[in-house]
């Protein structure tokens, strides 16, 4: 149960207010995809679309961001366009939750802060592209996404497609065994690499009925086994980028980003956007197909989760 204070920060929209009233299945959405992660308009496009696949699908979508000092659960299309378009939103971990809710200023939640708020406001399933990770050369810059440290901690399943050879993913998933984040294969063996289908590890339970995947994850949570559980859903055939360009280009661009002296919060959205730049735009569409698809794996899910419940 959240707390009545914490509730006091929280703004839900009319339909998911509806929805959570129903006891229709919710799915989270975050935000720092639409500020950072793509381009304007195909970001603010592919929100919407995400949107209205899952309602399409019986569940209500939850897009998540902070805007005038609320956290705000359920956006409008102005408000997504808001996002999309300004430029100014700030990217919001664990950490800067506090600082945009005190200033008031436009805040656009990472997969560490949308599973905060999702889980304060009751939405057990989050929907993204990729979940952040240690990053090359880690060992060095300590850069490592709070994101992990919020899987360890924060009880939200998040449906990705694995996440970007930007990283390092071994060492990923190193991290999220030791605090014991069970990363489940939807659909293959090995955990997915975003642009590509197989980063060549494998996931630690490969699950791809939606309903075992429910059973799987309500275990883990009736037990009082606190923290998420990551859903690896491969990007469709047919959107992959080939491994050895991405790879490429990957290496490309975070040389470019230690060259111009690019650290921190920064390396992500940079390293990003080169890549999209670097591809012609090919990029853009992998992403944009790999979020859809996760968005029908979440819906799914959200709807087994809640036949659960009752
Ligand atoms: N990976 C992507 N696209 C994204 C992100 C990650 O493929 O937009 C965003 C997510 O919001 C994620 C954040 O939570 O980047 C991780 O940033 P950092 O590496 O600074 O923790
Ligand atoms: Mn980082």
């Amino acid at each position: 149960m959240t707390s009545p204070l914490a509730e006091s920060w929280l703004v839900r929209s009319a339909p998911v207010a509806a929805a959570q009233a129903e006891g229709r299945p919710l799915v989270a959405l975050e935000s720092t995809i639409i500020a950072h992660g793509m381009p304007y308009p195909e970001n603010v496009r592919t929100a919407r679309e995400v949107e209205a696949l899952i309602r399409g699908m019986g569940a209500e979508p939850a897009t998540i961001a902070v805007i005038g000092g609320r956290i705000r659960i359920g956006l409008s299309d102005e408000e997504l366009e808001l996002l999309g378009r300004s430029g100014r939103a700030a990217k919001v971990s664990r950490r800067d939750l506090p600082a945009v809710l005190a200033s008031g200023a436009l805040g656009a939640t990472t997969v560490a802060g949308t599973m905060i708020c999702a889980a304060l406001a009751g939405i057990e399933v989050f929907v993204t592209g990729g979940i952040g990770g240690v990053h090359r050369g880690a060992q060095q810059t300590f850069d490592i996404s709070a994101d992990l440290q919020e899987l360890a901690r924060t009880s939200v399943a998040v449906v990705c497609a694995g996440a970007k050879s930007i990283l390092d993913i071994g060492l990923t998933l190193e991290y999220l065994e030791t605090h014991g984040v069970p990363v489940l294969g939807c659909g293959q063996d090995n955990f997915a690499a975003f642009y590509t289908r197989d980063s060549g590890h494998p996931a630690d339970y490969r699950i791809d009925d939606a309903a075992e995947q429910a059973r799987f994850i309500r275990s883990k949570w009736d037990l009082g086994l606190a923290g998420g559980v990551v859903i690896s859903v491969p990007v469709p055939e047919e959107a992959a980028m080939p491994a050895q360009e991405i790879d490429a280009l990957t290496q490309q661009a975070l040389d470019e980003a230690s060259a111009q002296g690019i650290t921190g919060k920064a390396v992500t959205p940079f390293v990003l956007s080169r890549i999209k730049s670097l591809t012609g735009g090919r990029s853009l569409a992998t992403n944009i197909a790999l979020v859809k698809h996760n968005a029908e794996v979440g819906a799914r899910l959200a709807f087994a989760l809640s036949a659960l419940s009752v």
